[in-house]
């Protein structure tokens, strides 16, 4: 089998064929590490893109990113198994008393779809539970807001990271419709990302620095 036909059923959203690609890939002895990197990968990577350009919209995007995680669950034993590492540990919540997720797991699904592992702490998550994972160690929290009511947990959350001197070990990212890079720098975040696209992209610069 071609992992072109992987790439473009990722891209294009078919949730079973993906599956089906990938077993086939693995039954042709391709490695799972091969799979995820010359297939799902860039795959999402073109969807980013697609996203971007305003050609795909967020229905498009999940569709997608359902895809490859389909895919990816099929790999991940695999993966661990053969020891490979991934790009980098983030950990990822949306924050105290907010409980939309649609957002936050886009961000995960795409973080994933790049190779790194996220630790989902999902939704209403207070100060101390990021602080508790920072803890167990990551190189990234990622935070996702959804009501100006809740944004402010943001820095609450990053004012217990400072307490339990754990902040400088770690980078922040934060997210959500009512955010902004000038919110972010207000509240000492590392960095700020207005889609799930461009958090893999900032995920990436924030881990290179
Ligand atoms: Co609520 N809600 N909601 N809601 N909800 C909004 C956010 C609102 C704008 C609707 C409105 O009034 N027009 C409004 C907020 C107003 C404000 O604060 N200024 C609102 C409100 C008021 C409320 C309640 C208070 C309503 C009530 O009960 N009276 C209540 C609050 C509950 C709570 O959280 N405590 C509430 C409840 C809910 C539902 C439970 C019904 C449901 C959430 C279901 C769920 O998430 N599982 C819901 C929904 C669906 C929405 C809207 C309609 C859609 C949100 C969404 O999923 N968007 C929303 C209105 C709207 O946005 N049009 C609304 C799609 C999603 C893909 O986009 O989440 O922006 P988004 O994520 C993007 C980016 O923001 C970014 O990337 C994502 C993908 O591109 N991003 C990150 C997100 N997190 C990131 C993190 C990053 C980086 C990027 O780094 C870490």
């Amino acid at each position: 089998m071609d992992l072109k036909t992987l790439y473009d059923a990722v891209v294009n959203g078919e949730v079973e064929a993906v599956a089906e690609s990938v077993q086939t890939a693995l039954a042709q002895s391709i490695p799972a590490e091969k799979i995820l990197n010359e297939a799902l990968i860039p795959a999402m990577a073109e969807v980013g893109r697609l996203f971007e350009a305003q050609e795909y919209y967020v229905p498009e995007m999940l569709v997608s990113a359902r895809a490859m995680q389909g895919g990816l669950n099929i790999l991940r034993p695999l993966l661990v198994a053969s020891g490979m590492k991934p790009a980098g540990k983030v950990i990822l919540g949306t924050v105290k008393g907010d409980l939309h997720d649609i957002g936050k797991n886009l961000v995960m699904m795409m973080l994933e779809g790049a190779g790194y592992q996220v630790i989902d702490l999902g939704v209403d998550v207070p100060p101390d539970k990021f602080t508790q994972a920072a803890q167990e160690g990551a190189q990234l929290i990622g935070m996702s807001a959804m009501l100006t009511t809740t944004m402010p947990n943001m820095k609450v959350t990053i004012d217990a990271l400072k307490e339990a001197g754990v902040r400088d070990r770690i980078k922040i990212m934060v997210g959500g419709a009512p955010l902004t890079q000038a919110y972010a720098e207000q509240i000492g975040a590392d960095g700020y990302a207005a889609d799930a696209s461009a958090a893999v992209r900032k995920a990436k610069d924030l881990l290179a620095s």
